[in-house]
């Protein structure tokens, strides 16, 4: 059950894709500065501040100072600690990366042709989650002749001997697998956009030739086999296209009660309401559409709620994102009381379910590849 249809606006889609290909072009593989020409009008794509980013060694830019001017903004000093500090380095883009991995993709000249790039959203404690998505949903293999990659993206977390040990693990785990990014940012849930918007800015520079993205959390069971399907059955698997689809979720609005941990006052977002998005805990992406969010962000003041923020993104694009009801990111989604998410009947079915502890991912990825699983037809 798979559908497909979607809305593109061409004129602002062609137009951001010429702007894309000349960044591409002007690409120098060496440590200079990138500078983006974009071929028509610069407000359009809205860069405010810096236009030169320092292409490989991110490390060398100055750490991004606190803006004292936030505590003017009104209320602020009625505002939780976690929103104050959230608002003193809202403008930060940039952190030095502590574990990077400069050939995931391929060399520059020899890029390889990546099909599906799995990047996971992972606190440094989670070892046991990545552990085990590792051998599951995640392994990188190839599925029908499709080329499956996988990242872990991260920050920091803790202070002292704490911080020292996740690092360490952290830093392990990139040696035997390969499969670690790291900046030196704080973790937090308010910190997750930033965490997104760093990896966007890794994947222009280190992986643009991934054909698609698989966006999640590393809680989540997604069934990459099926994936990998839907998308080999669309009719831009080669080329770039706009493409994202999840769990859509329309007319929300941002919440105000200050003990909800997705509380955003007005002084962090003014509008009553969000655009379209899809549900974080995963989504799938074309690399079109990534670049497109990344250069569009550069002029949207970052919102911490992640997914919401991609939304906004594509919402300045003038692109949609679409359902996949295969996407099921609450259990009261689930049809009916006999469906039970660990079935692996069910989950043939799906594409990504939220949510599962490690031991569940283990023991469903098992079942659904059993060469003895039968489920009756009924689809
Ligand atoms: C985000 O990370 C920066 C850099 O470590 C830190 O200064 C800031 O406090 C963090 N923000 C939140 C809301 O935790
Ligand atoms: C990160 O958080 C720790 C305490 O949680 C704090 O000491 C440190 O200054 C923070 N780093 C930045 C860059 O804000
Ligand atoms: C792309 O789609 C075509 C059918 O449109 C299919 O034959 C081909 O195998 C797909 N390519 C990849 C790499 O999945
Ligand atoms: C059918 C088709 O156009 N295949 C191309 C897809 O892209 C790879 C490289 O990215 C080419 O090698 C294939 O020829």
């Amino acid at each position: 059950m798979i559908r497909f249809s979607r809305v593109i606006n061409i004129g602002a889609a062609t137009f951001l894709l010429l702007g894309a290909l000349c960044a591409v072009l002007n690409y120098s593989s060496d440590n200079t500065e990138i500078k983006y020409s974009l071929v028509g009008s610069q407000e359009d794509v809205g860069f405010e501040g810096e236009n030169d980013r320092s292409s490989h060694d991110v490390s060398s830019l100055p750490r991004c100072q606190q803006n004292m001017n936030a505590a003017n903004i009104l209320g602020f000093s009625f505002l939780s600690r976690e929103i104050q500090d959230f608002l003193y380095y809202r403008h930060c883009r940039h952190f030095p990366m502590i574990l990077d991995l400069p050939d995931k993709c391929g060399s520059s000249d020899e890029p390889e042709d990546i099909f599906l790039l799995i990047v996971i959203k992972s606190s440094p404690k989670n070892y046991e989650r990545r552990e085990v998505v590792r051998k599951t949903w995640a392994k990188e293999r190839l599925h029908r002749g499709a080329l499956i990659r996988r990242v872990f993206i991260s920050g920091t977390s803790g202070t002292g001997f704490e911080r020292e040990r996740n690092n360490k693990i952290l830093a392990l785990e990139h040696r035997e697998h390969n499969d670690i990014l790291q900046w030196d940012f704080n973790e937090s849930f308010f910190n997750l956009t930033l965490k997104q918007m760093l990896f966007l800015e890794w994947m222009e520079r280190r992986c643009l030739h991934a054909r698609f993205l698989l966006n999640g959390d590393d809680d989540v069971f997604a069934h990459t086999d099926n994936m990998v399907e839907y998308l080999q059955s669309l009719r831009h698997n080669n080329t770039s296209k706009h493409l994202f689809t999840g769990h859509l979720i329309t007319d929300s609005n941002p919440v105000r009660w200050p003990r909800s941990k997705y509380f955003v006052p007005v002084q962090v977002h003014e509008s009553d309401s969000y655009p379209p998005y899809c549900g974080g805990a995963g989504y799938l992406l074309s690399s079109y559409t990534a670049l497109v969010i990344h250069i569009k962000s550069m002029s949207i003041p970052i919102l911490p709620i992640d997914d919401v923020y991609m939304g906004m993104c594509l919402e300045a694009a003038q692109l949609v994102p679409e359902s996949h009801p295969g996407v099921i990111t609450f259990d009261h989604m689930i049809p009916s009381k006999q469906e039970d998410k660990f079935d692996p009947c069910y989950l043939k079915q799906q594409l990504l379910i939220h949510k599962f502890s490690p031991i569940d991912m283990y023991v469903t990825w098992h079942k659904l590849h059993s060469p003895r699983l039968q489920c009756n037809v009924t689809v």
